[in-house]
């Protein structure tokens, strides 16, 4: 069985990580995987939106604590440059929504990669975990650039020294996530909202998402100067005058995300 599984449906694509009996932690075959499909769905132009879950009670533990110390392992730095990095990179990077769907405990990186997350979605028994501080570690994976941008310095500090597990919905009241959902209606409310995405003009919304990038760091000047730039790309698309036309013409839309 693969160790993270796949499936495309309605143009989006989901994928799932698939090491239930470790709470799909990530070895270094899982994180090549990972990176492998999330490349390979950038590249695919049916793909319109990605969907990130995982295969049983867990979404993800993080780091396979056994690699990690296993004496022929690899090394920390390594598994953070090599592993993570490139995974954080990537879902920041596709100009593609991707939505997190947490069917279980996130803790560690594993909360982390769910953060990076365009969209977050969580069943309402899974927690979140800074679980790092636990083991004399920091948070990675994003951790310490999303957790304070998300929710303030404050708890941001909170959540990552004390290691507390967060349920879902708390999660939501501090603006950590999205959305908590009832466990048994996760998977239909996630797979609503991706399929009613991937019918969106996402060349559109994969500009948004550059622009949203960018704004942690611009002055105001400079965002409103990247703003005029990408919507006069987004003003060049198919989706723009197809959208345009529909209003006028008073018919439903039909994008191409183009
Ligand atoms: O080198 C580096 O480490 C750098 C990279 C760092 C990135 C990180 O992600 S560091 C953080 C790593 N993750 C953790 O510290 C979390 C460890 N896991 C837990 O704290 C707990 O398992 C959970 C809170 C996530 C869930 O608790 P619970 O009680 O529901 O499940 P459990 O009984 O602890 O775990 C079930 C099984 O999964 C168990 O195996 P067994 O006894 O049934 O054979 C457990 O050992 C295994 N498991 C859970 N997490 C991991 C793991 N095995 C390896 N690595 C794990 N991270």
């Amino acid at each position: 069985m693969s160790i993270v599984l796949t499936e495309d449906q309605n143009g989006v694509r989901y994928i799932k990580f698939n090491r239930p009996d470790k709470l799909n932690s990530f070895n270094k075959e899982m994180a090549q995987e990972v990176q492998r499909l999330l490349i390979s769905s950038d590249e695919d132009k049916s793909i319109r939106c990605i969907v990130i879950t995982g295969v049983g009670r867990a979404f993800c533990a993080g780091q396979d604590l056994e690699e990690a110390i296993s004496e022929d392992g690899p090394e920390l730095k390594s598994i953070v440059e090599e592993h993570y990095n490139p995974i954080i990179k990537l879902i920041r990077g596709i100009e593609k929504p991707i939505l997190a769907m947490v069917n279980g405990v996130a803790a560690g990186a594993g909360a982390n990669i769910a953060l990076a997350c365009d969209i977050v979605f969580a069943a309402k028994s899974s927690k979140f975990i800074q679980a790092f501080s636990s083991i004399g570690l920091i948070p990675d994976s994003g951790g310490t650039y999303f957790l304070p941008r998300l929710i303030g310095m404050g708890r941001a500090s909170a959540l990552a020294f004390l290691a507390e597990r967060i349920k879902a919905e708390e999660a939501e009241k501090m603006g950590m996530i999205w959305k908590a959902v009832d466990d048994e209606d996760l998977e239909m409310e996630v797979h609503n909202v991706a399929d009613h995405l991937a019918g969106l003009p996402t060349y559109g919304i994969g500009l948004t998402k550059r622009a949203f990038n960018e704004a942690w760091n611009n002055s105001l000047d400079n965002q409103l100067d990247l703003e005029r730039d990408l919507q006069a790309m987004a003003g060049l698309s198919y989706d723009y005058q197809e959208g345009v036309n529909a209003f006028l013409e008073k018919r439903k839309p039909k994008f191409k995300g183009e």
